[in-house]
């Protein structure tokens, strides 16, 4: 089944919504937001240069610090009584990146997510368990609201709580699973450890994984110790939430919803738009969005498109899962960390210097995190009670601006190793390719 007509356009009908949308996002975003005129101004383009798709490498790319230098509303191209939602993710400097939608970019995301709960053969017979996260992050509401509009029941349970979500998963009778993959395998673990059947006690036959970089192994791992169809959804907060694209029946790959959000590939050295096929930074532009339009994002997100047809009558292009990142973001089961953020928070605490080194790795199915930092010269190092205060004042400064756990370690002086060159502060001991 395909949700809308849209899906299944020829390139040539494609390509005629896509530059109209495109030339009204254009005139829009030049009227209302005074960080694209200006743009536009300084490239000498106005909208009439616009006058296909294929012009849109003429425009200039919009990238995470900007909608930061812009924090709170800034890039929004409507006045506050238009907009109805609101979300945002951690930022750098302590100030988050804030997204806002419309009553029509509600029904947009609606409209992408059922997209996707058709691509996955869902319906109104089906009961989704959604342990996405609800509140800030677009995961939760995003995939609750396109299992409604689909007719499914959803079970609006969000993270954490395992044992209590088995429960509700085997009782409720979920048949679909809504989660990012780490937590679906923990799910698992958990179900073995509390002497779960998970083929004659669960009723899933799907899932729709995403919003963290997830090797091949990982993904079979799911589909097999679940014994379910893994679909793959990918999207991020700046262009909509999920839903941006999702994978099919015929293929691993996932479907872009090229009618709404326009893929190119560039070089992220040179921003130079790569032809389909080659290996780049993902960058999106948003045909139809009200709130918050936004000009040739760069996702930071390194894939490659193509344009073969597939087999299941869609004819968006199909972009690969997500094989890396092009800066230094670390996704932390599901949550989105910049070291810089780290390095921000450990500024504003006394005590402790910036010699520090975050390290990734895993503990069973999920991530972990442990900040490793050198303390000062001065800080009695064989005060433990001390020691223990700061390090609970530093995992709680953590977790109030970036929203994730972390371990922190203090270390003495001049302990952690330098090197040469560039500080080395990350190390990700998670191996996801
Ligand atoms: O993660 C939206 C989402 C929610 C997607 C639920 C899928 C499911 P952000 O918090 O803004 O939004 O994070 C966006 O997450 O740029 C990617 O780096 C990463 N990401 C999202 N989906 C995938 C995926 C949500 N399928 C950032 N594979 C993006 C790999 C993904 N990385």
């Amino acid at each position: 089944m395909i949700w809308s007509k849209e899906e299944t356009l020829p390139r040539h009908k494609l390509e005629e919504i896509q530059t109209k949308r495109l030339q009204e996002t254009v005139a829009r975003v030049y009227a209302n937001v005074p960080f694209y005129r200006q743009k536009f101004d300084a490239l000498g383009m106005s909208p009439k240069d616009i006058e296909s798709i294929n012009d849109i490498a003429k425009l200039p790319f919009t990238k995470k610090q900007d909608l930061r230098d812009n924090y709170p509303f800034g890039l929004f191209a409507v006045n506050q009584d238009a907009v109805v939602r609101i979300h945002s993710s951690s930022g750098t400097t302590g100030k988050p990146t804030v997204v806002g939608y419309t009553k029509s970019d509600m029904d947009v995301w609606n409209e992408a997510m059922a997209r996707v709960y058709t691509m996955a053969g869902i319906s109104a017979n089906d009961t989704v368990h959604n342990a996405y996260g609800y509140g800030l992050f677009t995961g939760g509401l995003g995939l609750h609201y396109g299992a409604e509009t689909v007719g499914a029941t959803v079970v609006p349970s969000s993270g954490g709580f395992t044992s209590r979500q088995l429960l509700l998963m085997k009782d409720f009778g979920a048949t679909v699973l809504t989660s990012t993959p780490s937590f679906a395998l923990h799910m698992a673990e958990t179900a073995i450890s509390e002497g779960y059947d998970l083929r004659k006690d669960f009723k899933l036959r799907c899932g729709i994984f995403g919003a963290e970089p997830t090797s091949k192994g990982l993904k079979e791992e799911v589909a097999r110790v679940w014994g379910i169809k893994y679909y793959e959804i990918y999207g991020l907060s700046e262009i909509i939430g999920p839903g941006v694209s999702n994978s099919c029946d015929e293929s691993n790959d996932l479907h872009v919803f090229e009618d709404h959000f326009y893929p190119e590939i560039i070089d992220s050295k040179t921003g130079e738009v790569l032809p389909f096929g080659e290996k780049g930074e993902l960058v999106i532009t948003s045909l139809t969005k009200q709130a918050l339009p936004i000009i040739r994002y760069r996702t930071g997100d390194i894939t490659s498109l193509d344009r073969t047809p597939c087999k299941c009558g869609r004819t968006h292009v199909r972009m690969k899962s997500i094989m890396g990142r092009a800066d230094d973001m670390l996704i932390v089961n599901g949550v989105n960390v910049f070291p810089s953020q780290v390095e921000h928070v450990l500024s504003n605490i006394d005590g402790i210097t910036l010699n520090y080194q975050i390290i990734a790795d895993k503990k069973g199915y999920l991530d972990k995190l442990e900040v490793m930092v050198e303390v000062t010269e001065d800080m009695p190092i064989d005060s433990i009670g001390a020691l223990e205060t700061l390090k609970r004042h530093i995992q709680h400064e953590i977790l109030n601006n970036l929203y994730v756990n972390a371990d922190v370690k203090l270390v003495e002086p001049r302990s952690i190793e330098r090197s040469m060159g560039k500080a080395i502060r990350v190390i990700d001991k998670r191996n996801i390719q």
